[in-house]
């Protein structure tokens, strides 16, 4: 009698998923396929498999995948560190229960990426795709607000396309009535403040992520697992002590996972970035992701606001230091 795959060995199991997914290497030299085709969405990315959940059943399975197969669908200039993220759809084939297998993976509508850093150096490295919304996440203190990866965060949603919601935690740690956020809200961009620990703002923050797909991101330490697990009742991220005498978060969460919500929303745990590069902008282009700066007299020449033109009075303006640090590093890096 033949086998049910749930009671094959692992090395069998094996064989036989390896079998199928050459089949599928050798039949999809397609590009991506259509979204109504697809029936799972990537939940969590490991090294040789890739965790989805699938539509219909709710059935979370853990799939393997042709990375020379997925790579076709995807722009050949775009080398990333893997073809697939959190929030990609795909079309996946599930034996027995715990298995299955992604045949082919849909056109992304957005997705939010950096330049990895280390090792990976260089290449695209995609934290999430197809996002309603971007919720940057930042403290009051423990660690301190950092209004340089506000920006660079802010960058990034402007060139994705994902709208922003900057999300200041740790409230209960205020110690004063300043708002280093004032700024962003003068320019249109939603801001909440809210304590995962003192439960404070919290049921605000959920009507915000309402039935969105939404990624949290932010640097290491600020509380995006924290909230999380007070927003997502099935949710017990892992969360870690920030050090005291540097006040750095301890890059606690080491991948990221998207929780899915029963109102159909799609929440992507992420772990913390020291720095955050992006591909794509250069010292030209970086002027038009600082919206305020068209209003100033030199932006209809060439100027680009680094104090080389005598009549340039981009120095006036708030984001102005921001500005320059992340010239300086577009600089630095094409050098
Ligand atoms: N005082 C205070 N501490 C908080 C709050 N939210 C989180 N923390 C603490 O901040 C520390 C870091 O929280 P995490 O949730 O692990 O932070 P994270 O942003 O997920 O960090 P990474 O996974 O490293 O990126 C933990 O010690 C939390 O208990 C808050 O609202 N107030
Ligand atoms: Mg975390
Ligand atoms: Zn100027």
């Amino acid at each position: 009698m033949k086998k049910k795959f749930d009671d094959l060995s692992n090395r069998e199991r094996n064989r036989f998923i390896s079998k199928k997914s050459k089949k599928v290497n050798n039949t999809t030299r397609t590009l991506h396929i259509p979204i109504e085709e697809t029936n799972a969405t990537v939940l969590e990315i490991y090294p040789k498999f890739i965790k989805v959940r699938i539509d219909n059943t709710g059935q979370t399975p853990l799939c393997t995948y042709r990375r020379a197969a997925l790579w076709q669908s995807r722009d050949l200039d775009q080398r990333d560190r893997s073809p697939l993220c959190c929030g990609d759809r795909v079309k996946t084939k599930v034996f027995g229960t715990k298995d299955g297998l992604v045949e082919g993976v849909a056109k992304r509508r957005n997705q939010l990426s950096r330049v990895a850093p280390g090792r990976d150096g260089g290449l695209e490295h995609v934290i999430a795709a197809n996002l309603d919304l971007m919720v940057i996440v930042s403290s009051f203190s423990e660690p301190e607000f950092s209004p340089g990866l506000v920006d660079r965060f802010l960058i990034a949603s402007l060139k994705s396309g994902i709208t922003p919601l900057l999300c200041i935690n740790k409230v209960d740690l205020k110690k004063s009535e300043v708002k280093p956020w004032a700024i962003y809200e003068s320019l249109g961009i939603q801001c909440i403040t809210v304590s995962a620990k003192k439960h404070l703002g919290l049921e605000e923050l959920k009507a915000l992520l309402k039935s969105k797909a939404v990624v949290f991101c932010g640097h290491s330490g600020v509380g995006k697992t924290s909230l999380l697990n007070q927003l997502v009742e099935s949710y017990s991220g892992k969360t870690g002590s920030v050090n005291k005498s540097t006040g750095k978060g301890k890059h606690t969460t080491s991948s990221s996972q998207l929780l899915t919500i029963p109102d159909g929303g799609a929440w992507i745990d992420t772990p913390g970035v020291r720095a955050f590069s992006f591909s794509g902008i250069t010292e030209i282009t970086l002027k038009n992701y600082f919206p305020e700066f068209e209003k100033l007299p030199c932006s209809n020449t060439n100027c680009l606001h680094d104090g080389v033109d005598p009549l340039c009075n981009a120095t006036e303006l708030f984001r102005y230091d921001s500005y320059q640090r992340i010239l300086e590093s577009l600089r630095e890096e094409a050098r």
